[in-house]
């Protein structure tokens, strides 16, 4: 594959509706696409970063510098026999994993293309219908996440998710629990908390979760596997693993027992491909996070549920959840069974709407 042309652009797109975790509220997202034209084929990449450095040190700003000065002089001009072969190449660049996907995930879409393969065959997925939960940012009130949670599972959703933070916790959970008794739930806490708060963590077990994702530090996890022995609710680590080996360290202290991939925080459908591949090993179930994606991200995350090892709901929803609008043809639709058809055509299987998405650019530059 021989790579012609890259641009970059940056986009604005509000949120239909606030997203609150324990580090902040998002209303507008700002997004990076990648295009990348390479032998007559257009594939599409998303920068998932948020907006501030608080889910990652990542930003729009950051992975434009990083694509802009290094990923993208790099990667042009040169031939390439498969899109894994940017890793070793890109791996002088410490961290800035998000970047790096967005470049590499638009080639996978190219050598789908190119094989005329949906982008989920290419990547060996399995799967055909995949399972969807949904993620809930904290609400203004309690009756608020309530009707959320209530909405939801009328629309099928096949496991809830609520963000927590202490003083919206334990409590919320409980009156979930209480309206909702057998729905499955889980919690994410995107390290809210320290070993200090052991015993209120504890509390957590009354509320029967699923999972309890990412309680502590975003770098941590010494202390997860010290959580982890004194709680029944299993942890499920996400900030925490961007790579491989951080997962097979994770497991092998016991850090956590389910893991959840993200293609933007591991850099790429390579590395993401070999957490699956390390958890599947080890029987340890992953699911498929999301970072409010617009359709091209989200496309990109269909495919990677199609694994054989992504066995539990992710957060990969409805477009309609996120946008008034996508920015991709058919937008992401949910069964009434919670469930989203994995599409059939060749590459990401959606189609990059282009004068919506010349809408709502802000900034654009190309390299050649
Ligand atoms: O921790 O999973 C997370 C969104 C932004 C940043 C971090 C996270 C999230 C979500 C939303 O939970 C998942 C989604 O619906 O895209
Ligand atoms: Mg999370």
């Amino acid at each position: 594959m021989n790579i012609d042309r890259i641009e970059l652009r940056e986009l604005q797109m509000p949120l239909v509706h606030f997203f609150e975790t324990s580090f902040g509220r998002t209303t507008m997202r700002r997004i990076v696409l990648v295009r990348v034209d390479a032998e007559g084929l257009t594939g599409w990449g998303e920068v998932t970063a948020g907006e501030e450095p608080f889910y990652s040190y990542e930003t729009p700003e950051t992975a434009w510098h990083i694509l802009r000065n290094f990923l993208i002089p790099w990667t042009l001009g040169k031939e390439w026999a498969t899109p894994s072969d940017v890793v070793p190449r890109f791996r002088p660049i410490r961290g800035h994993n998000m970047a790096k996907a967005a470049l590499e995930n638009a080639l996978w879409d190219i050598a789908a293309q190119q094989k005329n393969l949906p982008l989920a065959k290419l990547m060996g997925g399995t799967i055909q219908e995949i399972p969807c939960g949904v993620s809930i940012g904290i609400q203004k009130s309690i009756e608020e996440l309530l009707e959320e949670v209530a909405r939801e599972v009328a629309a099928g959703y096949q496991r809830i998710k609520v963000k927590v933070k202490p003083g919206w916790d334990v409590n919320v959970l409980e009156a979930i629990r209480n309206r909702f008794p057998r729905i499955p739930l889980m919690a994410d806490a995107n390290s809210a908390y320290s070993l200090a708060d052991v015993a209120h963590l504890k509390e957590f077990d009354r509320c029967y979760l699923m999972m309890l994702e990412q309680p502590l530090g975003w770098d941590d996890l010494l202390d997860h596997a010290k959580l982890q022995r004194q709680i029944s609710t299993p942890i499920c680590l996400d900030e925490s693993i961007h790579s491989a080996d951080d997962a097979r360290k994770a497991l092998e202290i016991g850090a956590g027992k389910i893991i959840n991939i993200k293609l933007g925080r591991v850099g790429g459908f390579t590395a993401a491909r070999q957490v699956h591949d390390a958890c599947l090993a080890r029987r340890v179930p992953v699911w498929c996070g999301g970072m409010l994606e617009s359709g091209i991200g989200r496309a990109h995350n269909i495919a990677l549920s199609t694994m054989p090892g992504f066995t539990l709901p992710g957060d990969v929803s409805a477009s309609r959840r996120y946008w008034t609008e996508d920015i991709i043809d058919p937008e992401v639709t949910v069964s009434a069974q919670g469930t989203i058809n994995v599409p059939k055509t060749a590459g990401l299987g959606y189609k990059p709407n282009l004068p919506r998405i010349e809408k709502v650019t802000v900034r654009k530059e190309s390299f050649e």
